[in-house]
């Protein structure tokens, strides 16, 4: 794959709007990731996309002006199994920010024991075809297996129509389980629609599986302000509360048409966590338990 930005990839918003919402003191951004910059953290070879360059420097940025006080950055496909753009991040801002990563079978106790100390709380399992090359289960299994005993969790990241086909593996995994994008539904085909209950009994009845409510924009249908999508992540933050996280999905990769910008991304919270207490939980003390303790 050529070093060049793929067209027709589209870089994050270059002046977002400043939200409505006030975030309460303390919130957490819990799904965002850090690429680049190229010529110090190159992308892999197996990757699927070349992003635009989005450094530490512009999250943090971002953070504040949002009125965050802390980020969880999430490994992205493009950079493989090489961590180290976002232990760099992590070892910037170390009271600020936790990290999930991507990591493959061989990976030493001792990498995992460093990666711990720089902040790492967690793994990320992609099971999205357009962005990763298939892993067999025995080794997503035996990477489990290694991370449990760290009190680390695994994050997955699969479309909803999947779901049928991942969800015995889901429910052996022996860690919190937490879901990317509230699963990836299909907007237009609702809330009651099987697939879509589904995932609601999968959390009825695995009490380790939490959602992140996170990704309006590339749910949608409708488009900005994504009310489309409000009805999913309101359900989820009202049935499941103490499990749940958000995230800006900062500089949010593969975006199809536009860049979202990332204080109307804000302003979906108050309508899919109606009081300040889902607000408190959601944005403080759900992610606080998972990355801060
Ligand atoms: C996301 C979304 C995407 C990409 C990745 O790892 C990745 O490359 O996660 C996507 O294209 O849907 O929110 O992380």
């Amino acid at each position: 794959m050529s070093t060049a930005v793929n067209p027709p990839y589209i870089p994050f918003h270059p002046n977002p709007s400043k939200p409505h919402f006030r975030p309460p003191p303390g919130s957490v951004d819990a799904h965002c990731h850090v690429f680049g910059p190229a010529n110090r953290f190159p992308y892999a070879d197996e990757r699927k996309y070349t992003p635009v360059d989005a450094p530490k420097e512009k999250l943090f940025e971002l953070r504040d002006f949002l009125g965050f006080d802390k980020n969880v950055i999430v490994q992205a496909s493009c950079h493989g199994t090489n961590n180290a753009a976002l232990l760099d991040a992590l070892n910037a801002a170390p009271e600020k920010t936790r990290g999930v990563a991507v990591i493959d079978e061989d990976v030493s106790d001792e990498t995992l024991r460093i990666m711990g100390q720089d902040g790492v709380r967690g793994v990320r399992f992609n099971f999205v075809k357009r962005l990763v090359d298939f892993t067999p289960r025995d080794v997503l299994e035996e990477i489990a297996e290694r991370i449990a005993p760290l009190g680390w969790h695994i994050v997955v990241y699969f479309e909803m129509a999947d779901l049928a086909e991942l969800e015995s593996f889901f429910t052996s995994l022996p860690t919190v389980v937490v879901v990317d994008h509230m699963g990836r539904p299909d907007v237009q085909k609702g809330v009651e629609h099987r697939e879509f209950q589904r995932y609601l009994r999968l959390l009825d009845e695995h009490q380790n599986i939490w959602s992140k409510v996170s990704g309006p924009e590339r749910l949608t249908v409708s488009g900005a302000p994504y009310d489309d999508v409000v009805p999913f992540a309101r359900t989820l933050v009202e049935r499941y509360p103490d499990r749940v996280l958000w995230g800006t999905d900062w500089p949010h990769p593969n975006m199809p048409v536009e860049a979202p910008d990332d204080g109307v991304l804000v302003d979906v919270i108050p309508k899919i966590a109606v009081t300040p207490e889902l607000q408190r939980k959601l944005l403080v003390d759900n992610p606080m338990r998972l990355y801060w303790t």
